[in-house]
């Protein structure tokens, strides 16, 4: 069995790694968790286990894959590997179907009818100007009505009631199109919620796939993923989940959720979405709950960086051998790109500018660098944009084009321009001999 297989599992993992902060000091389930799990992401680069939240019986998991260094440890690879190994799992043809009638650790505690109340589960209110306590970290499990294939998805719930949660999902998503389906002969649609997963679960779920996406994550563990039937729903669920919540979404029912912390770095507004009717909540004994900063860098690594790196890779390759390597910073929410060329030619950064930004409508700025940069780090990028870049002529921009339509710069419809930049080292122009470089070192052999 590979070393990580559940949350519990992957929490022994990062401890080893020293990648886990352990908040003892209680806090608030409102406002006061997402801080802090924010907080320490972006100076300790660590996630965080709360153990104990105010006012819940319950340990909080936030930051599960917020940076590169933790998604490598999720997905067991080197960071600069990433990009390489999310193109293997994403392959169809490397998927790994789910292991059926697995014993469920959560099936030990099951509550159904009055015992119903979602509002003791330790469900954080995040952002200030959040609508309410969201599930923002629970996987949506369902199946496909007309061919029975599973379906994993994130879509945020906002507690609107003891069983009723208002279920967002825009128009173009799997499940969108299972709930129409529904909608049309009169049925609801079941709906499962597994919360506190192995992380290889959390990442399949970002991804948009054809099959179904525990297919990737029994590729990234390399065996099928356990599942179990669940309990009031005919729908095969992850059977290492800390929590599973289920139900079905009436037809024709909708009602207000909203606003929420987005990935453009904006709050939304307020959407009239379907509402899922709660049948079940099951956990396993003294169960973590595990939660996503919506609007913060492991909500941006889940849905734009993860799944895009390889595609965007793809594309350069095909305009370019001497790719190094590519990058989808979190701190552009997943509107930028920095790739890093050895080039041989000196039109060929925007070859591969204008092919990155084809891969994937959302991308609008791609900085082309050289070998020397550390695309990682945001102030080599920025060096390389100073003293690399005329601007006169080492950029161009594509007005009119298509993004996406939340990007804060673009139109209603989601026009708006892209820029290529080629920030790579034009000797031929001015020969300032090599960079200055101080390696980096070990300090520890150094400093105590
Ligand atoms: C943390 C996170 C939250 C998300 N929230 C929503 C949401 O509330 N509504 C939605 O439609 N998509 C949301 N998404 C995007 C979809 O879950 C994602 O695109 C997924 O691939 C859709 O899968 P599907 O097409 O199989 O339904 C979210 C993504 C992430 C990473
Ligand atoms: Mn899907």
């Amino acid at each position: 069995m590979s070393a990580i297989h559940d949350l519990r599992s992957f929490l022994a993992v990062l401890d080893s790694a020293n990648l886990l902060a352990h908040v003892i000091t209680p806090c608030s389930l409102v406002h006061e968790i997402a801080d802090v799990a924010a907080a320490i992401t972006r100076r300790q680069g660590k996630a965080a286990l709360f153990e104990h939240p105010n006012a819940a019986a319950w340990p909080v998991f936030a930051g599960a894959v917020a940076n590169r260094h933790l998604a490598a440890v999720a997905l067991q690879c080197l960071p600069e590997d990433i990009p390489h190994t999310m193109g293997c799992v994403l392959d169809p043809g490397n998927g790994i179907p789910p292991q059926r009638d697995a014993t469920a650790v959560w099936k030990a505690n099951v509550h159904t009818g009055s015992e119903i109340d979602v509002r003791r589960l330790p469900i954080p209110t995040h952002g200030v100007h959040d609508g309410g306590p969201f599930i923002t970290g629970g996987v949506t499990v369902t199946r496909d009505p007309v061919t029975g294939r599973g379906n994993l998805s994130y879509n945020r719930m906002q507690v609107l009631g003891p069983h009723t949660l208002g279920f967002n999902v825009n128009e173009w998503r799997h499940v969108m199109q299972f709930y129409k389906v529904q909608e049309s002969r009169g049925a609801p649609l079941e709906v499962a919620i597994a919360i506190g997963l192995d992380p290889a679960i959390m990442i399949a779920a970002g991804a948009r796939y054809d099959a179904d996406e525990l297919f990737i994550a029994g590729a990234i563990r390399g065996a099928g993923i356990p599942v179990s039937r669940g309990v009031t729903v005919d729908i095969d669920i992850p059977a290492g989940a800390e929590i599973v919540i289920e139900g079905h979404l009436p037809p024709q029912k909708r009602a207000a959720e909203g606003p929420l912390a987005e990935f453009h770095g904006y709050y939304g507004e307020l959407w009239q979405s379907p509402v899922l009717e709660v049948t079940a909540i099951c956990h396993r004994d003294a169960p973590i709950f595990q939660t996503i900063i919506p609007g913060a860098a492991e909500h941006i690594y889940l849905g734009n960086v993860l799944p895009r790196e390889p595609l965007l890779l793809h594309f350069v390759r095909h305009v370019s051998k001497n790719i190094l390597n590519l990058h989808i910073p979190a701190y552009g929410n997943g509107f930028a790109a920095i790739v890093q060329l050895s080039k041989s030619h000196p039109g060929e950064p925007k070859n591969v500018a204008l092919a990155a930004m084809t891969a994937h409508v959302n991308i609008k700025k791609v900085i082309v660098v050289d070998p020397d940069v550390n695309i990682y780090d945001a102030e080599d990028v920025m060096w390389a944009l100073t003293n690399r870049v005329d601007w006169s002529c080492d950029t161009f921009i594509v007005p009119g084009s298509q993004g996406h339509e939340m990007d804060p710069t673009a139109d209603a419809r989601g026009v708006h321009t892209k820029i290529g930049i080629d920030a790579t080292y034009k000797p031929e122009r001015r020969d300032y001999g090599e960079r200055i470089r101080y390696p980096d070192v070990d300090l520890n052999r150094y400093v105590t």
